[in-house]
């Protein structure tokens, strides 16, 4: 059985838009998976420490059969594989891929929160959501259109190469 799973994507360091191109070309190839869309890339001002790069954003959509569990794992491997470094809470990274929604599950693991915490507080993670599915409807009944609303406009990163 295969399950919907919606991924955002983010980096501020070396060549950005490059790292979430990058990032596509990996969730494309991972197994018993199926990339369907991606968002617009956006740009958006950093949420947390101000002293940090500009990030862009994007949300994909991945057809999968994987467990949620295993798609974690993949998606840290695939951050690693580009370079990335935890460094201080919210600071800036070359790719921050964090699992958004599993289909309509809701997990409160040690390792994965699904629906991802911070979802319905960022625009940057709202906008790009919205553009893939207007229609969605959040595992606790909420329709996404109804937080876009107070959502802030973000401008499309133009020439993402
Ligand atoms: N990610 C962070 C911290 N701050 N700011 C923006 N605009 N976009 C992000 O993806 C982001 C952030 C850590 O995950
Ligand atoms: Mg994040
Ligand atoms: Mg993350």
């Amino acid at each position: 059985m295969s399950s919907l799973a919606f991924i955002g994507l983010g980096a501020n360091l070396d060549a950005p838009a490059r790292q979430l191109w990058q990032a596509l070309h990996h969730l494309a190839a991972l197994p018993q998976s199926r990339l369907l869309q991606c968002s617009s890339f956006y740009a958006s001002k950093p949420m947390g420490p101000q002293d940090q790069p500009d990030y862009v954003n994007a949300v994909a959509v991945l057809e999968t059969g994987l467990e949620p569990l295993a798609l974690l794992d993949a998606l840290q491997a695939i951050e690693e594989r580009q370079g990335r470094v935890r460094q201080r809470r919210w600071g800036e990274r070359t790719l921050d891929l964090d699992l958004l929604l599993f289909g309509d599950q809701r997990l409160d693991l040690p390792r994965l929160q699904v629906p991802h915490y911070g979802l319905k507080d960022r625009d940057f993670v709202l906008l790009p959501l919205w553009e893939l599915a207007p229609e969605l409807v959040l595992p606790d009944g909420q329709p996404l259109a109804a937080l876009v609303p107070e959502a802030e406009a973000l401008a499309k990163v133009a020439e993402p190469l």
